[in-house]
């Protein structure tokens, strides 16, 4: 009897076009960023705030995953931004494969930031690399603080956590420091800033974190005039 472990091949698979994607990033030092969370934790919300703050200096695509739909793709191209909306047809994560296309143009196109909006879903996007620098996740706090300790992959890929919605704090039982505590038990390294998109709490702590993360993969610091030549 054969036995064949489909979910490795899958991501094997997975991997080796992830790495096709980020050596073509690599070529025109493109940085890409790829933001996951549970539905409606806030990630279009996210974008609408952070995007424009990144676009006074980089030129920033989006690809935005949705199982159907164009719903985001139309909230984030009135920011002025080109956005590639793909469906995945009931798919609950984007993958490799299915950015690759958008990549290509992308790196064929003027741009130096890359956003992913992967479809809102706390388990599968982690398990699936799109070629990306970074990650970085929603938790919002209307969520529970036991995420962490419940879905832990999620938070082990991420750079970077997001606690939104911080402005509905106080009306959940929502700990801060248990989210936290619980968070750098499955990633000891992981950033964290508490925002909320509706009144802008911690948006520019978070430009500042991907500014710092391109500043990183160009090997140079952030330069001072707007937009990169
Ligand atoms: N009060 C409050 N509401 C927020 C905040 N961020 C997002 N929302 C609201 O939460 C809802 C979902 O926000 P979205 O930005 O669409 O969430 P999303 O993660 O992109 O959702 P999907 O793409 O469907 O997974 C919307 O009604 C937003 O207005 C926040 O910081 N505070
Ligand atoms: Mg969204």
């Amino acid at each position: 009897m054969h036995l064949i472990d489909v979910q490795t091949g899958l991501l094997a698979d997975n991997d080796a076009i992830a790495a096709e994607n980020r050596a073509m990033l690599a070529t025109r030092g493109i940085y890409a960023l790829n933001v996951m969370s549970a539905p409606g934790a806030g990630k279009t919300s996210l974008l609408e705030r952070l995007l424009p703050l990144l676009a006074t200096r980089w030129r920033v695509a989006v690809i935005e995953g949705d199982i159907v739909g164009s719903a985001d793709a139309e909230r984030l191209a009135k920011l002025g931004l080109p956005v590639e909306q793909i469906n995945t047809g009931g798919a609950c994560h984007l993958d490799a494969r299915m950015v690759h296309h958008g990549v290509h143009d992308v790196v064929h196109g003027p741009s130096d930031v890359l956003v992913f909006e992967n479809v809102g879903n706390l388990v599968c996007p982690a398990e699936f690399d799109l070629g990306e620098d970074d990650a970085v996740m929603l938790l919002s706090v209307t969520e529970g603080h036991d995420k962490p300790k419940k879905y832990p992959l999620m938070f082990r890929r991420a750079g970077l956590l997001v606690l939104n919605k911080m402005d509905l704090l106080a009306m959940t039982d929502f700990d801060v420091e248990v989210a936290v505590a619980a968070a750098r038990d499955v990633h000891p390294g992981i950033a964290v800033i508490r925002t909320s998109c509706r009144t802008g709490e911690g948006i520019a702590e978070v430009a500042a974190w991907v500014e710092r993360r391109i500043a990183a993969k160009r090997g140079r610091p952030a330069p001072p005039s707007p937009k990169a030549g």
